[in-house]
């Protein structure tokens, strides 16, 4: 698989977070969040970067005061496409990767981000989402609730349960815009489609699975742009040049997952 990984910038860490880097890295480093997603077209919409609660994640050295948070197999794959500083002293193993230090993503909830291309932005926080998978891509997961059925699922949960969670309700209820327009499920494929399938939980796998097959379909081949500079263009063109004004600025970078399971994101 193929994916674009965008560089989500921390702006402000979580109180754990705060305490755990201190004195780790420099002062003016630059660590980023970053998601694997195969939908650039759409990261417009992005109000949350989710991880999985449980899953624990690494802070790696890039580069000079660089940082990445990944899951280490995510940061092992990643060595191999030549994005580590040092390709002197290749790891050999995973052992060897420039690791600072390793925590659950529980952890790093309510951590700020900027989000590349996000009509947010003033920032979108580091929220739970218990169906993200470990095997695939890189742990992080990029929340698109207009377009993506199980992130509007999963906010809808978080903010029917905010203390449970322990997060802010606010986090989770960020607006939600529309970004493509559809002849089937109108210009918020996800609500839509999630009321449709009568989805009631990020716990309804199969009904989830079937939401995201079909906004895929629809978006991708019927989809016209409301947003951004491809405003008023189809999805299947707009989303390659937007993947590359990505790389372009550096926003992002392609990253290749060889051994990811293609699975539904309950894996
Ligand atoms: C933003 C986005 C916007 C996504 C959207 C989808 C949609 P797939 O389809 O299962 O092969 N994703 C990436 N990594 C993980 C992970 N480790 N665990 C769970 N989910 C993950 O995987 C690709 C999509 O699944 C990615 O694209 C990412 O969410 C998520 F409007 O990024 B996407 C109809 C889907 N819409």
């Amino acid at each position: 698989q193929e994916y674009t990984a965008l560089k989500m910038k921390v702006k402000e860490w979580s109180p754990k977070l705060q305490e755990l880097v201190k004195g780790k890295i420099e002062d003016d480093a630059k660590v980023y969040f970053v998601p694997a997603t195969l939908r650039p077209e759409t990261m417009y919409g992005q109000t949350s970067c989710f991880v999985g609660p449980k899953i624990n994640y690494g802070l790696f050295k890039l580069k000079e005061k660089e940082y990445v948070v990944v899951t280490k197999r995510a940061a092992w794959n990643m060595a191999f496409q030549g994005y580590f500083f040092d390709n002197a002293h290749f790891p050999k193993s995973q052992d060897e990767l420039p690791l600072v230090f390793e925590a659950p993503g529980s952890a790093f909830v309510g951590t700020l981000v900027n989000a590349p291309l996000s009509l947010h932005t003033e920032g979108i926080r580091v929220l739970p989402m218990e169906t993200v998978s470990a095997a695939k891509g890189t742990g992080v997961v990029t929340s698109v609730p207009s377009d993506s059925p199980d992130d509007y699922a999963t906010l809808l949960d978080l903010a029917k349960k905010p203390e449970y969670y322990g997060i802010q309700k606010e986090w989770a209820e960020l607006e939600i815009f529309p970004l493509i327009e559809t002849p089937t499920y109108g210009n918020l494929t996800a609500p839509t489609l999630v009321k449709e399938l009568k989805i009631n939980s990020p716990k309804d796998v199969n009904q989830l699975a079937k939401a995201k097959e079909l906004a895929y379909m629809e978006g991708f081949y019927k989809g016209t742009m409301l947003v951004g500079e491809l405003k008023g263009e189809p999805v299947s063109t707009a989303k390659d040049k937007i993947r590359k004004s990505l790389y372009d600025s550096g926003d992002a970078f392609p990253f290749a997952d060889p051994m990811g399971k293609v699975v539904s994101r309950s894996g």
